[in-house]
């Protein structure tokens, strides 16, 4: 009996169900009750005309979309200070049995060496050419956690408790590898890419705290105390700092900053795909499980809402995104233009079976709506007019598949980005 309570117990934790908060309605399951809707049409402007070439999706119609999405879902974000520069904590060409070469690099954002600052984390392949191709993606609980190398600098950030290994908001040592599974490192080093992260909570803690901690002070004007409703959310700083990274790459001869896929899981995925959109200056993006305020339509309103986000995580997006709460068809955008937005580049959302919370229906049809996009760009498109069966990967210049299983990033997921990168990042090049 206590087996199968606890049992069920941990069965109960390990499953991404989210408690149900007071007040809010059960999350929809079923496709019969998603409302209708009409998606934004990604070529037309809000004055109703509709772009035609190239050129005017780059000089009229995506600065419009970006500035929407600024405006209404992520808020803007500042350029870089000036004072920002890159000090090089530690490095080791005999990292990972001799395999990689690992660099640990800190990123001042201001010229105070107190911070804000972000350490990044970079393996590359030994013995590839240089400057090699890179994945970069943040992390949820701190560089250590990615894998068990003792030389990875322990995070002394702030942590959520409940990360294994952490006590008191701080990492233990216990804390070393406790992400392994989600960074396979060695295998993507064999496929000849090079690995970089840094941790999310660098850039801005995972809790609102009305902005006081995180990057966000640091560009407040005289006598502001918190962003605008216009300007960045968490999510939008995470972001931000994935570019400050790039600004990192951008001095390394070892990296090649043409070739960078940034990526993300959850969360995170949210975020590497707002990065990719805009920042140009990443090759590829890819979207893992991101759902609700990123690959997932918003108006399907199909497991987590444009409501249910903003209350559990009111930090994360711009304060102007609560309007949209239980109003998703009066956004002035959808999911899929944030995806347009990327456009020629490739892009790749990756779905899971069992992650129903972040739709993956909504994930496949957003990747289809930015196809219009991508088709006047003359860069191909989705080769899948409906979700291809589980495990079954397309390719295409907009790449989708649906993994069997939970809600979390894998092994498997990272081979299925080798191979989308391979096609339509490496090949190109080489
Ligand atoms: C959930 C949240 C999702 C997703 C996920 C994660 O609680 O509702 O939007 O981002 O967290 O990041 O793991």
């Amino acid at each position: 009996m206590r087996l199968v309570c606890r049992l069920l117990f941990i069965g109960v934790l390990g499953m991404v169900v989210p408690a149900v908060a007071v007040g809010q309605p059960q999350a929809n399951y079923d496709e019969s009750k998603v409302p209708d809707y009409t998606l934004p049409d990604p070529l037309v402007t809000r004055s109703r005309e509709k772009v035609t070439t190239a050129r005017e999706w780059f000089a009229k119609r995506r600065p419009e979309v970006l500035g929407l999405f600024e405006e209404h879902v992520y808020g803007r974000a500042p350029e870089p200070l000036e004072g920002m520069r890159f000090m090089r904590l530690e490095s080791s060409a005999k990292a990972l049995d001799g395999k990689a070469v690992r660099k640990q690099v800190r990123v001042l954002f201001s010229a105070e060496e107190s911070g804000p600052a972000m350490d990044l984390l970079i393996y590359l392949p030994k013995d590839a050419p240089r400057p090699v191709p890179v994945f970069l993606g943040l992390n949820f609980n701190g560089n250590h956690s990615v894998h068990a190398d003792p030389a990875i600098l322990l995070s002394t950030k702030w942590i959520r408790d409940r990360a294994p290994g952490v006590e008191k908001n701080r990492a233990t040592e216990a804390a070393r590898g406790t992400a392994s599974s989600r960074w396979p490192i060695e295998a993507m080093l064999q496929r000849g890419y090079g690995v970089a992260t840094a941790y999310s909570g660098d850039i801005d803690p995972d809790f609102h705290d009305g902005f006081e901690n995180g990057v966000h002070p640091l560009f407040y004007g005289e006598g502001q105390t918190k962003p605008a409703d216009d300007e960045w959310g968490t999510i939008a700083a995470w972001a931000w700092g994935l570019s400050r990274a790039l600004d990192y790459f951008e001095t390394d001869d070892d990296i090649d900053q043409r070739r960078v896929a940034v990526l993300g899981h959850s969360r995170l995925g949210k975020t590497a795909l707002w990065a990719g959109a805009r920042d140009p200056r990443f090759a590829l993006v890819i979207s893992n499980n991101s759902g609700c305020g990123g690959a997932a339509l918003s108006r399907r309103a199909f497991g987590e809402t444009v409501e249910r986000i903003n209350t559990s995580f009111p930090h994360w997006f711009c304060g102007n995104f609560k309007k949209y709460n239980g109003r998703e068809g009066e956004l002035p955008v959808d999911q899929h233009q944030l995806i347009a937005l990327i456009a020629p580049r490739p892009v790749f959302v990756s779905s899971a079976t069992e992650d129903r919370w972040a739709d993956p229906r909504g994930e496949f049809l957003a990747a289809k709506g930015a196809e219009p996009v991508y088709r006047l760009l003359e860069a191909g498109g989705l080769d899948a007019d409906e979700p291809p069966p589980p495990d079954e990967p397309v390719l295409s210049r907009i790449g989708y598949w649906i993994r069997t299983g939970p809600h979390d990033i894998t092994a498997a997921d990272w081979q299925v980005f080798a191979d989308f990168a391979d096609k339509h990042m490496r090949a190109a090049d080489e």
